[in-house]
């Protein structure tokens, strides 16, 4: 399978995020995106293809021009009002809200966030302009007729919302994918998120829309961040509605049940005529994972990754969260492997 990377990731270097009470290493670190690649290459996937820019129309297809705006001037203003440290959220704005925009920059910046394990540094916004262009690219490989692409995203973006950053994600690479394949053709798209959290963004970008059906299976949000979305009771609004689905899965979930919710849900995507599929691929739901609460094994993967090759779409994979450094490389493998063996 063909794979999309860009080294521009590394200029985002979160330091530190605050973790149960303390501020400890930050757990989605370039190291990752590193495991990846060894894992790619001792695979002997093909050598990877350069992003091209992401277009700014495609990014305000998802996000706000005010929130594209403070993202990509977020640490100079920071800098000009005489910081240098990392930007990490401290307010909230409650939503929906009446509030204009704050103007000085710390009131921006909890205006345009949900979570404060996020920071913004000097590098961040370059590397999420070439983690959305990994996405389009990966995007337009399968829009011209390659049957599925690997896009190995950093940082992530199901949390990303409209508006919002939070949960390591600033944009949305899924539905900048999902909104290109429309761009490019597609009628109908589906975007199915197997990270272990709820993908409240893409759920937000798409929730008003039967243009892009959003399908997540997660960890319960009574249990689990992003702790306020995520429920079945969430199914989309007027035209959108139904096009929302939501399966939570109790902390402890093995892969028996994780398989036969996600085999429903393969059902459900191949009932609504998609023409192409989003994979938002996180492989926190791994065992060993420091930050998701359900059991995959590694040979899980694998057999995920047969399911969706079998599924016969026009695939797009979208790297999302896996923490577990030592085997993020191996799970996401077996799921392109997997893949292909099944699309054979
Ligand atoms: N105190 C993704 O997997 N913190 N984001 C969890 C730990 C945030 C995960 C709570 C987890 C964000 C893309
Ligand atoms: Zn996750």
């Amino acid at each position: 399978m063909k794979n999309v990377r860009s080294d521009d990731h590394r200029t985002h270097q979160p330091q530190v995020e605050l973790h149960d009470g303390l501020l400890v290493p930050s757990f989605e670190t370039a190291e990752r995106w590193d495991h990846i690649v060894a894992a790619l290459e001792a695979s002997e996937h093909d050598p990877p293809e350069t992003p091209d820019a992401v277009e700014p129309e495609l990014l305000a297809a998802v996000h706000t021009p005010p929130y594209l705006a403070f993202l990509s001037e977020a640490f100079q203003q920071w800098e000009a009002a005489g910081h240098s440290t990392p930007m990490i959220p401290a307010s909230f704005a409650p939503r929906p809200t009446d509030s204009p925009e704050p103007a000085d920059i710390a009131g921006r910046l909890g205006y345009f966030a949900f979570a404060a394990e996020t920071s913004i540094t000097d590098g961040t916004w370059p590397a999420v302009r070439a983690s959305a262009a990994v996405a389009r690219t990966g995007q337009k490989l399968v829009s011209a007729g390659e049957p599925s692409v690997f896009a190995l995203c950093r940082p992530p973006g199901h949390h990303a919302g409209p508006d919002r950053f939070g949960g390591y994600c600033f944009v949305n690479n899924a539905a900048v994918a999902a909104q290109g394949f429309l761009d490019d053709g597609a009628d109908q798209v589906a975007v199915l998120d197997v990270d272990v959290h709820h993908g409240n963004g893409t759920q937000e970008i798409f929730y008003d829309r039967d243009d892009v059906m959003v399908a997540s299976i997660h960890a319960d949000p009574q249990h689990c961040f992003p702790w306020f979305w995520g429920h079945p009771h969430e199914q989309g609004r007027g035209v959108g509605d139904g096009y929302t689905i939501n399966r939570p899965l109790l902390p402890g979930t093995r892969f028996a049940e994780w398989f036969s919710t996600l085999q429903d849900l393969g059902r459900t995507i191949l009932k609504a005529g998609t023409d192409a599929l989003v994979v938002s691929l996180g492989v926190d739901t791994y065992a060993g994972d420091p930050l998701g609460p359900f059991e995959l094994h590694t040979p899980d993967f694998a057999a995920f990754g047969r399911f969706i090759g079998g599924l016969g779409l026009p695939t797009l994979y979208c790297m999302e969260g896996g923490y577990a450094i030592e085997a993020i490389g191996t799970n996401t493998v077996a799921v392109l492997d997997g893949h292909e063996d099944a699309a054979q």
